[in-house]
């Protein structure tokens, strides 16, 4: 049952000045904008976003601000549909191109919003994470989860670039954003967890039962060179459908951050891949390959390093050209799932 609500200007105009002096409103003008029926209605527009056009402004932001001036030097991609400078480019997920030149470390900082980096170009680049050195390789996938300290550094010889996905907007929004300066961490000297602990899926230390659980965030690095094995050998030898893996937790097997997912997709040469719709925003990093999304009908053309993103409920279709492509997807999903309410549609 669908009525015509009354609007803000059959109501007569001292009465309308009335409830603006006493700062109150009428909700039924505004109802069906924030209750709309059956679907929620997106702000977000999707948008592919060229990294072949970003890099060179990105380099440039090198020579025209020094680390020490930006704390962080990152161009964010702001979302078409919020208009400009807006930082984020969903309802929840915040993404921003980060450089680091040979030599420079960005500063020890703790946040409340969580972090991940995916690792775009450049070797040496590597992030301290609570104490552990984190190497950054091309594709690699690193945690900063909200409250642990990081740091950046470079010992390479070329510029690094990596993708940083936040869930800055959400903290933002909650007014719940705040960061703690401290000095450069002095890290651990043995390699990282994804190195020692779980170096291989499906085994995890044995722990005694009265020794503490292991930190909430056990492993922070994701390499990507086992993450694309892992896809290519699902992709022969699994039972058809979407070739996508999430990233977990090890020990828990819950998402590997408390609101944001993460996923590694194969879409193999020529296939088109149509996944459920889903109540999740989400953005995909391409790490390698050509091709094409249709997002909501609109076709986005796509090659390495780009970045598209899809709002709540798109209906989304991948298309691979020359060659199998893989990406990483970025998605609420996980804060969705504990507010309860996590959908999806038929495609
Ligand atoms: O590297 O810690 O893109 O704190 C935005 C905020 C990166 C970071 C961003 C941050 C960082």
């Amino acid at each position: 049952m669908s009525t015509q609500l009354g609007t803000l200007e059959e109501l007569p105009l001292d009465y309308r000045d009335a409830m603006t002096d006493i700062a109150v409103a009428p909700l039924w003008p505004q109802m069906r904008k924030v209750l709309p029926h059956n679907a929620p209605i997106p702000v977000t527009k999707p948008h592919c976003w060229s990294y072949q056009a970003i890099r060179p402004l990105l380099l440039r932001a090198g020579e025209l601000t020094p680390v020490e001036k930006a704390e962080r030097r990152v161009l964010f991609l702001v979302d078409p549909g919020r208009g400009p400078g807006a930082m984020q480019v969903s309802p929840t997920i915040y993404i921003g191109l980060q450089l680091l030149l040979p030599g420079e470390t960005a500063p020890a900082h703790v946040h409340t919003p969580s972090a991940a980096r995916i690792v775009v170009e450049g070797e040496g680049g590597y992030t301290v994470v609570d104490g552990d050195k984190l190497p950054m390789k091309a594709g690699d996938l690193i945690l900063t989860p909200g409250g642990c300290w990081h740091d950046h550094g470079h010992e390479g010889k070329d510029p690094v670039i990596w993708l940083d996905a936040l869930d800055l907007p959400l903290f933002y929004y909650l007014e719940g954003s705040y960061a703690i300066e401290g000095p450069l961490q002095a890290p651990r000297n043995r390699p990282d967890p994804s190195e020692v602990e779980y170096r291989a899926s499906g085994l995890v230390p044995s722990r005694r039962r009265d020794k503490p659980a292991p930190s909430a965030y056990p492993m922070m690095r994701f390499p990507w060179d086992r993450t694309e094995a892992a896809l290519r050998h699902f992709a022969v030898h699994g039972e058809g459908g979407p070739i996508e893996l999430d990233y977990i937790n090890p020990e828990t097997g819950q998402s590997c951050l408390p609101t944001l997912g993460f996923t590694a997709m194969m879409l193999r040469a020529g296939e088109t891949v149509k996944p459920v719709r889903k109540s999740s925003s989400g953005v995909f990093h391409v790490i390698s390959g050509k091709g094409y999304t249709m997002v909501d009908g609109k076709r986005h053309d796509w090659k390495a390093k780009d970045v598209i993103s899809t709002p709540v409920f798109a209906k989304i279709e991948h298309h691979a050209e020359e060659g199998d492509a893989f990406m990483i997807r970025i998605h609420d999903g996980p804060l969705q799932e504990r507010l309860g309410y996590y959908e999806e549609r038929p495609a």
